[in-house]
């Protein structure tokens, strides 16, 4: 167990736990928000109905983690992240070895799961195989196996944290074992366990890496994907299954299926797969007209364009300058690397134009896959597993803080169209 990690969460627990309990009852009746009629029908877009500490987004702001800009954070290795999401402060060196030396003991994935695995057809897309190969394993929760012997309520969290850890610490190598298998890349590469956890990725991945940059390049994107509040598709149906006490297997394999989405997590791979087919339509490098004009033909064919918009940003992602800065420091002259530019210079304009997006500005997904395209990682189906490994480190930490402090079943209330007109009406 991450000796260190645990205790500062069972400290922090006494506190935020009276908190809350103080908070509802001094001010449980008060209005915190109201719901207006175009909010029911759009997607609850907007509505304030769940608590989440780990990060929040701000429409002009972007990512904050635990109070700070994500753009501060791009130096840090995941797991600082992860250590961060769950208590508020980043780890100390012993507390970072500490919880490094745990997810090395806890990587060891049972060999069922390649068996699983090995049994899908070949062309199953690889986010199926990551949903697939995480609920695979969920005979192996210890949170079902302390509820099924009684365990008390508000010791829950504690077998969660051990699910969470032990999903996270296997998660890279099962991502690296679809990889591997989907794009015939050979045999899996054993883990080393000398090396942090994006970079024993990146080594599992087996991409070509002389200079080490690749290893930088995975830090940066299990960094930048990691959180984003609780309300987007992947989290928010993390915590609902969770809330009916599913373990933590049932609750990611759930959210991993959201995030699998075009309008969600694949956009990463649409992005590149569109970069890719507007260079092979036009057939050659295009120049700033010609991206004008085939963007503007898709807008007007009704269709999105992937990477750009938001359902809360209003502003140009702060993930999208980490990886934009990225590749100007590393790759500034690749040739996918600047069609990203070309764009980023050309749709906002074409979506402020037409005005239906809400947000014409770069999402997280626009720039990512040129990156991983130019270290060779050409398949870009398998995008959004990165995405989704990057993930679990924001679905682990809300899913032990929501045990930790015993939220409810999540059951808001649906209506009939009957009772909209009628409510209309008065
Ligand atoms: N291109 C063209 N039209 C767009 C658009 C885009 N990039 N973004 C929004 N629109 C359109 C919507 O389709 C919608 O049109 P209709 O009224 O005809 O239905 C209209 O603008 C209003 O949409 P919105 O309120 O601005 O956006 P939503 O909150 O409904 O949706 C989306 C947000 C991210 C889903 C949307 O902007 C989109 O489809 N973007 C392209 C796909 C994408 O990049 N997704 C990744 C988002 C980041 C993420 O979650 N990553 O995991």
């Amino acid at each position: 167990m991450s000796r260190i990690l645990k205790e500062k969460l069972t400290s922090q627990l006494p506190e935020l736990r009276e908190e809350a309990k103080t908070l509802a009852k001094n001010f449980g009746t008060k209005v915190m928000d109201q719901v207006v009629l175009e909010q029911i029908y759009g997607g609850m877009r907007g509505i304030k109905g769940l608590v989440c500490d780990t990060s929040s987004v701000g429409l002009d702001t972007g990512l904050i983690i635990r109070g700070i800009p994500i753009l501060q954070l791009t130096d840090k290795l995941p797991e600082e992240v992860f250590y961060l999401l769950l208590t508020g402060e980043l780890p100390d060196e012993e507390a970072l070895k500490d919880l490094q030396s745990d997810l090395n003991k806890r990587s060891e994935v049972p060999s069922y799961v390649w068996d699983v695995l090995n049994s899908l057809p070949k062309d199953t897309h690889p986010m199926v195989m990551l949903s697939t190969a995480i609920m695979s394993m969920e005979k192996e929760s210890e949170f079902r196996k302390k509820y099924d012997e009684g365990i008390a309520k508000d010791k829950l969290w504690e077998p969660m944290f051990d699910d969470c850890l032990n999903i996270i610490a296997r998660s890279t190598q099962i991502a690296a074992f679809i990889y591997r298998k989907c794009f015939d890349k050979g045999d899996m590469i054993p883990p080393d366990p000398s090396l942090d956890w994006a970079a024993n990725f990146a080594h599992m991945l087996g991409i070509k890496d002389d200079d080490g940059s690749f290893k930088k390049l995975m830090r940066l994107y299990l960094v930048l994907h990691s959180d984003h509040e609780s309300g987007n598709v992947s989290a928010f149906t993390c915590q609902v299954v969770s809330s009916a006490l599913s373990d933590a297997y049932y609750s990611m394999s759930a959210a991993l299926n959201g995030l699998a989405g075009p309008l969600h997590g694949l956009a990463n791979q649409e992005c590149l797969r569109f970069i890719l087919k507007m260079r092979e339509t036009i057939g050659h490098v295009p120049s700033d007209d010609e991206v004008r004009d085939y963007c503007q033909k898709l807008l007007d064919s009704g269709k999105v364009v992937s990477g750009y918009g938001h359902a809360v940003l209003r502003i140009t992602d702060p993930r999208f300058t980490a990886f934009l800065n990225w590749g100007k420091e590393h790759i500034p002259d690749d040739e996918t690397f600047r069609m990203v530019g070309q764009l980023f210079n050309i749709v906002p304009d074409l979506l402020m134009k037409q005005g239906k997006a809400k947000d014409p500005w770069p999402n997280v997904d626009a720039g990512s896959g040129s990156l991983l395209y130019h270290y060779g990682m050409t398949e870009y189906k398998f995008y959004t597993v990165l995405f989704g490994v990057s993930r679990i480190l924001g679905f682990a930490a809300q899913l032990t803080i929501a045990r930790a402090m015993q939220f409810p079943l999540i059951r808001p209330k649906s209506v009939t169209t009957e009772w909209i007109k009628k409510q209309a009406a008065v």
